[in-house]
């Protein structure tokens, strides 16, 4: 890594090197010919999947969906071998589109962004490295991703133990050798369901520390085909096609039906079927699971009733079905023998609702119920989402920071931009569907959304384009509303409101009005003279 004293003069920075930041770097550099780089923390390409090599992690995307859809040659080329992605073969198909693309002449890898600046005089982004490395860039593009920042939780004399302990995003990249040791993993949401099976298999004893109960529903993962892959490249127009134009970017429509207009017996077979099937697309089972609260509870009980007759031992079934929220209003995680792995003679779970944590000590976990001795701790509990990755590279616009422009919680316009923030764009950022879809295709309309504008900026021979406070305002009410027509924000200690990092101001954050709806206003923004936003 050298340190040069240069400040590097770009038209665009753009901050990550995973899904976003690679196709962002391949549509303004390769397509439009501006002069851009991306800045990388880690060593390669991958962004969440170069940090989430936990044990279990994989996908809950389905693979031939997890992927670009721009290029159709790259579709046809590249063979998925699961129906969902592991972090390795993810990791090789994005080393595989920095090669194809030649990207890599671009990527300022092992590079940590300090702090961004907008100069007023020069209108631009003026952006410094901790390396003491510095770029002037008109545009300035955040592709952080959305769980990137892990959320370590404040315990008591975590300090003092003896042992070792990980979070699960930021995963030693050699992996860790589990083998006759005693782990505790604490967390019980998508990532900890992913991988508290695999870490019972590799360690002599594991104890699951759960504070809220989750549903889960089989992924069903396995190898495909040759033929499967064969049928998806031949159908990829038509599956796009579906991607595109839903509410949630995964290829499969939702069922019109409603569960409340179903018989019994008809929903019952809905269920049953759609469990068989596994995997996110169980949420699409009906139409109304996420706004009506008793159709949700047909769904919750189908669940409940399954873990019941998988977990034998009723005191852990007890506690594993107690789950205090709708289906679906939290990220709903998918597994691979989760609840199975109760019935293992080695895997014990405490129920922190009934026995919380006192403190950590040398030796292991105290909870109000006993004293767990354990080699290892597995912190499984998640990220400050969305906004984390943002508010640490300390960027400040014309008059703050946006740390101060969030004191409330975020707020921009078209989940894109901030008032204050000329030619700053979010990828992904709160106010997008993000992370209520499948990534790469919002990801994909962000980045063309993004392409576009700056070439309408450029051509109209202006240098900013900036949001207007009316806008923004407009927008986040937007946000709330459609929010609230859900069940989505009836859970209070969910991530989507930032309520599992202590001190968070609690805002929705994602886009509840689905992918399609999404789409339509942002090209309707575009399309009548970039409404909301001044270019000067
Ligand atoms: P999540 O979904 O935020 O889950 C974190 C888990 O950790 C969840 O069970 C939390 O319980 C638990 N947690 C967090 N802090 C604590 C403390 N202090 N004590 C005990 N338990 C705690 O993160 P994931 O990594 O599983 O998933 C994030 C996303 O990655 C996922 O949605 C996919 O999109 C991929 P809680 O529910 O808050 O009571």
């Amino acid at each position: 890594m050298s340190q040069s004293t240069a400040t590097v003069e770009l038209d665009a920075l753009i901050v990550g090197a995973g899904f976003s930041g690679l196709y962002q770097l391949h549509m303004l550099r390769n397509l439009r010919g501006l002069s851009v780089r991306v800045v990388e923390a880690g060593d390669s390409v991958g962004g969440t999947w170069y940090w989430n090599r936990y044990p279990g992690a994989r996908c809950d995307s389905e693979s031939h969906a997890y992927c670009y859809t721009f290029s159709k040659e790259l579709t046809e080329e590249w063979d998925w071998s699961e129906r969902y992605p592991g972090p390795d073969e993810i990791l090789r198909y994005l080393n595989h589109v920095a090669d194809r693309f030649e990207l890599r002449p671009w990527l300022d890898l092992n590079r940590t962004v300090q702090s961004a600046r907008f100069d007023q005089d020069s209108n631009r982004w003026q952006v410094e490295c901790k390396d003491g490395n510095r770029y002037s860039a008109q545009f300035l593009i955040t592709a952080v991703g959305c769980l990137s920042t892990a959320n370590i939780p404040d315990i008591e004399g975590l300090d003092d133990f003896s042992g070792q302990w990980y979070h699960t995003g930021q995963w030693p990249r050699d992996g860790v050798d589990l083998s006759g040791c005693r782990v505790a993993q604490v967390g019980t949401g998508s990532t900890g369901i992913q991988a508290a099976p695999v870490i019972a298999e590799a360690a002599a004893h594991l104890t699951v520390f759960q504070r809220t109960a989750n549903y889960s529903v089989p992924a069903r993962n396995c190898a495909l085909t040759d033929e499967v892959r064969q049928q998806q490249k031949r159908n990829a127009e038509s599956i796009q096609q579906v991607m595109h134009s839903n509410t949630n970017g995964h290829p499969w429509k939702i069922n019109p039906q409603n569960a409340l207009d179903t018989a019994e017996h008809d929903r019952q077979a809905i269920y049953e079927q759609s469990w068989e099937t596994g995997g996110l697309k169980f949420r699409a089972a009906f139409a109304d699971l996420l706004t009506d609260n008793t159709a949700n509870d047909t769904a919750a009980t189908f669940i409940r009733n399954k873990i019941r007759q998988v977990v034998k031992d009723p005191e852990t079934a007890a506690s594993l079905s107690n789950i205090d929220h709708p289906y679906g209003a939290k990220r709903p995680p998918i597994d691979t023998h989760y609840f199975e792995t109760f019935n293992r003679d080695n895997v014990d779970l405490v129920d922190l609702k009934k026995t919380p944590i006192v403190k950590i000590d040398r030796d292991g976990i105290q909870t109000s119920g006993g004293h767990h001795a354990v080699d290892v701790i597995v912190f499984a509990t998640g990220f400050d989402a969305m906004t984390g990755s943002l508010l640490r590279m300390d960027i400040r616009g014309r008059e703050k920071s946006l740390a101060d422009a969030w004191v409330a919680g975020p707020s921009n316009y078209l989940g894109l931009q901030v008032a204050g923030f000329p030619n700053l764009f979010t990828i992904t950022g709160p106010g997008s569907p993000s992370v209520l879809s499948n990534m790469p295709v919002s990801i994909e309309q962000h980045v063309e959304w993004i392409t576009r504008c700056i070439d309408d900026v450029l051509a109209a021979g202006k240098t900013c384009i900036e949001c207007t406070e009316d806008a923004m305002a407009g927008w986040v009410q937007h946000v709330n509303d459609v929010a609230n027509a859900t069940l989505l924000p009836t859970v209070k200690h969910s991530w989507y409101l930032g309520a599992n990092v202590p001190g968070k101001p609690q805002v929705f954050m994602p886009y509840a009005g689905g992918l399609d709806q999404y789409r339509k206003a942002c090209n309707d923004v575009a399309t009548n003279g970039y409404e909301g936003f001044t270019l000067s």
